[in-house]
């Protein structure tokens, strides 16, 4: 089953979108298994963001992502690192189609709300990351399951 870390940013916290962003998820039927508000370290934001390690904007982007409380979720399903980073939209808000959280909520690169994985390989390390396996619920059914998945 595939699987998407999502981390809804100090931005996304601060201007009080939790609701509204995770709500989305809800409505379409997206499983959450992990959900969790941390504040991310210095050492586990390098980590995560280590593929943009020596770009110009690296630093800038470590410090957002440490500087407040955020909220991570881990979201299960087929098909749903594709289906999740539809939702989110472009990197650049300034280039996110409305109707997508970045295109509907924000306007900067560097104040973009949310990450979610981008591929599943990606979803399966940062997923290691930020949870461990005895955090997550991958087991659990809800009786709208049957009206959400053709069986
Ligand atoms: P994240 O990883 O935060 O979900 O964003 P994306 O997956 O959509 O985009 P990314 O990995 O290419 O970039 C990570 C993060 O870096 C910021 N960024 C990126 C930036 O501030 N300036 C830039 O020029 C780029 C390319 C925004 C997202």
């Amino acid at each position: 089953m595939e699987r998407s870390l999502i981390i809804l940013k100090p931005d996304a916290v601060q201007r009080g979108l939790i609701g509204t962003i995770i709500g989305r998820l809800e409505q379409r039927g997206l499983k959450i298994i992990g959900l969790k508000l941390a504040q991310i370290d210095t050492a586990l934001a390098q980590q995560h963001y280590a593929e943009h390690q020596g770009k110009p904007f690296f630093n800038g982007l470590v410090e957002y992502i440490t500087s407040g409380p955020v909220v991570l979720l881990v979201v299960a399903g087929e098909n749903v690192v594709e289906m999740v980073r539809s939702m989110v939209g472009a990197t650049n808000p300034a280039k996110a189609a409305p109707g997508t959280i970045r295109g509907d909520f924000a306007v900067s690169i560097g104040r973009n709300l949310i990450h979610a994985s981008d591929s599943p390989a990606s979803g399966e390390r940062e997923v290691g990351i930020f949870f461990r396996e005895d955090e997550l619920l991958p087991a659990f059914t809800r009786d709208t399951d049957r009206w959400i998945f053709e069986q």
